[in-house]
């Protein structure tokens, strides 16, 4: 018989384009072996163009998705990425305390706060900001904002190394064991550098800057990565270091499709 993969469950919203959302998380866990399981949040109308509106999934059926999976099947990690209202964020973090995951249980939980597309569009209500902070972020054993969600979160503009560490203090005071600050952007045509800190031990990971267009779904491929690694057994700095190395190649092997921004992609995991 079959062994039974590793599974990480993925509380995210839809991206009809395919290439972000849960649509990104799950093609990240199947391409590390890790089945994912779903609890869909909201439902997004997009293309490679932007993000043309969303509808949320009702609070009841999104807690009732993480509660039958739980249950039955069992999560080795979690992750949240999209959440769209600050009454889905508060259900999430009650039913996640119901399921023991988080960072005081044995299911390790990575938040992602994503608050807008690349393209601007919010996919959080404004209200809910405060709701990642108080009600999310302490039942975090990792949170993984790019420098947009850092300023949003902290109001600190991330500019250099020591604006990303003073930046990554105050998020570890919001209450996750640890924190990753993604240096994105901030490099132009330098090494891109994330910081990793969990206040005792800071990590600089350094991974050389990929000349693409296509970059639709690189957090949320980044904090599915680092999930599945964690779903594994992993510990967060190994967790990390190897989906900084596994997001590198999705970046480099990203494809155009459509007009606007393609997605970057897992599938050099799966060729022969
Ligand atoms: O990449 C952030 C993100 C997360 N989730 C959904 C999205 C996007 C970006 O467009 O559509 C559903």
């Amino acid at each position: 018989m079959t062994e039974t993969p590793r599974t990480a469950l993925t509380i995210a919203g839809s991206d009809s384009g395919g290439g972000a959302g849960v649509q990104a998380d799950l093609r990240t866990f199947f391409a590390h072996g890790v089945h994912g399981l779903v609890a869909l949040t909201a439902v997004t109308v997009q293309n490679s163009l932007g993000v043309q509106g969303f509808t949320e999934i009702p609070v009841d059926v999104v807690t009732a998705q993480i509660k039958a999976v739980a249950g039955d099947m069992g999560v080795n990690a979690a992750k949240t990425g999209m959440l769209a209202t600050a009454d889905i964020i508060e259900a999430v973090a009650k039913t996640l305390d119901e399921v023991h995951i988080g960072r005081d249980t044995d299911t390790p939980f990575v938040v992602d706060p994503v608050a807008a597309s690349m393209t601007g569009h919010a996919l959080l209500r404004e209200e809910a900001l405060e709701a990642i902070r108080t009600e999310l972020f302490p039942r975090a054993t990792l949170i993984t904002p790019n420098l947009d969600e850092v300023r949003l979160l902290t109001g600190i503009t991330v500019t250099g190394a020591q604006t990303q560490r003073a930046a990554a203090g105050a998020l570890l005071e919001f209450g996750s064991r640890w924190v990753l600050v993604k240096g994105g952007h901030l490099y132009e045509a330098e090494d891109c550098v994330d910081l990793l800190t969990d206040g005792t031990d800071v990590l600089e990971l350094s991974g050389v800057r990929i000349d693409t267009d296509n970059t639709h779904g690189g957090g949320d491929t980044m904090a599915s990565a680092i999930t599945s690694s964690l779903a594994k057994g992993a510990d967060v700095p190994t967790a990390v270091t190897e989906a900084k190395q596994f997001i590198a190649r999705c970046v480099a092997e990203a494809y155009p499709l459509g007009a606007g921004v393609g997605p970057v992609s897992p599938f050099w995991r799966l060729a022969d």
